[in-house]
């Protein structure tokens, strides 16, 4: 009588619920510099869980979503196993129940500023996905305007940049003018919803399905783990700002002596502290939201 696992990703799993939908159940696994640490952040998976839900709410206008409930009282009963010794306190709000999508097969990425693969394209050719930029463009910089950055899952961990005509040849032209046109504008106004609270949303990812025929906002939306976020004040182009929420983790980390390869080293409590604040920071200024309203946190 357990959910079945179908997915299982670095700091999160998915389990067939039945009836077409699916659980999805965020942990408070951190993972820097392509490892998972072993030390869970307190709150993290609730973080980003609540974002994700914030947004599907303030986006619901544009697209459709795949969310059925995040309230731990509408769950599958089996969904308490996943909780621990706590039941369904350890999981709720950190589990939502969604609605089976027919995926598309990109991951679309959405950038604002100059950073990440972006940065180093320009570097190479003064473009972006093969679109020219102006000159003089510095690292992190902002874009003169949002653009679309679709890429595909390769095997494991690392996607490859698609051009457009590609993501046409993936899913038909009128699915991927769609899926830009609503990536597009969901960024937009979230990073200038996030911008008013002093935090810059660099870029994001999206990814969407079918449901019904219709292309639904799915998996999550974003948070910190599928988005760079900065914060504002410490912005300078031509620098590569900090993250908002992991720096922490990857100062003590760097500073270290760890040699990047696995096993990393325990995180101190108080870097573990520093990170989980920061997370429940992010919520509080990004949705304008108390985390101690959300399901299953402290308070
Ligand atoms: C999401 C992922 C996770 C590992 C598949 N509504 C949906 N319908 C069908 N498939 C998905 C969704 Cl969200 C789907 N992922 C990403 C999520 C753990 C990987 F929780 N993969």
């Amino acid at each position: 009588m357990s959910l079945q696992l179908v997915h299982s990703g670095k700091v999160r799993e998915l389990y067939d619920a039945g009836d077409g939908q699916l659980l999805m159940v965020a942990s408070d696994r951190i993972s820097a510099f392509d490892v998972v640490l072993a030390e869970p952040i307190p709150d993290k998976g609730r973080v980003l869980t609540a974002m994700t839900v914030h947004w599907l709410d303030e986006l619901a206008d544009l697209a459709p979503s795949h969310l059925v409930t995040a309230d731990p009282a509408e769950l599958p009963a089996e969904a308490a196993e996943l909780g621990g010794p706590a039941g369904m306190a350890g999981i709720a709000g950190r589990a939502v129940l969604v609605r089976r999508a027919e995926m598309l097969p990109l991951e679309c990425i959405v950038r604002g500023y100059l950073a990440g693969s972006g940065w180093k394209e320009y570097g190479q050719s003064r473009s972006l996905h093969g679109t020219p930029l102006p000159a003089g463009l510095e690292q992190a910089d902002r874009l003169p305007e949002p653009v679309f950055t679709p890429s595909t899952k390769a095997t494991e961990g690392h996607d490859l940049n698609i051009s457009f005509d590609e993501a046409v040849d993936l899913v038909g032209k009128e699915m991927a003018e769609k899926a830009r046109d609503l990536c597009v504008e969901a960024y937009r106004r979230a990073a200038a919803a996030a911008e008013r609270t002093g935090i810059i949303v660099a870029d994001t990812k999206f990814e969407l399905g079918l449901i019904d025929g219709e292309l639904a906002l799915c998996d999550e939306v974003l948070t910190p783990d599928s988005s760079r976020f900065w914060p504002a004040e410490q912005w300078r182009p031509g620098t590569s700002p900090p993250s908002f929420d992991k720096q922490p983790v990857r100062d003590w980390l760097e500073g270290s002596g760890w040699d990047k390869q696995p096993p990393p080293p325990p995180l101190p409590a108080d870097v573990v502290a520093q990170t989980s604040e920061r997370y429940t920071t992010a919520y509080e200024r990004i949705c304008g939201r108390r985390l101690a309203d959300w399901y299953g946190a402290a308070g």
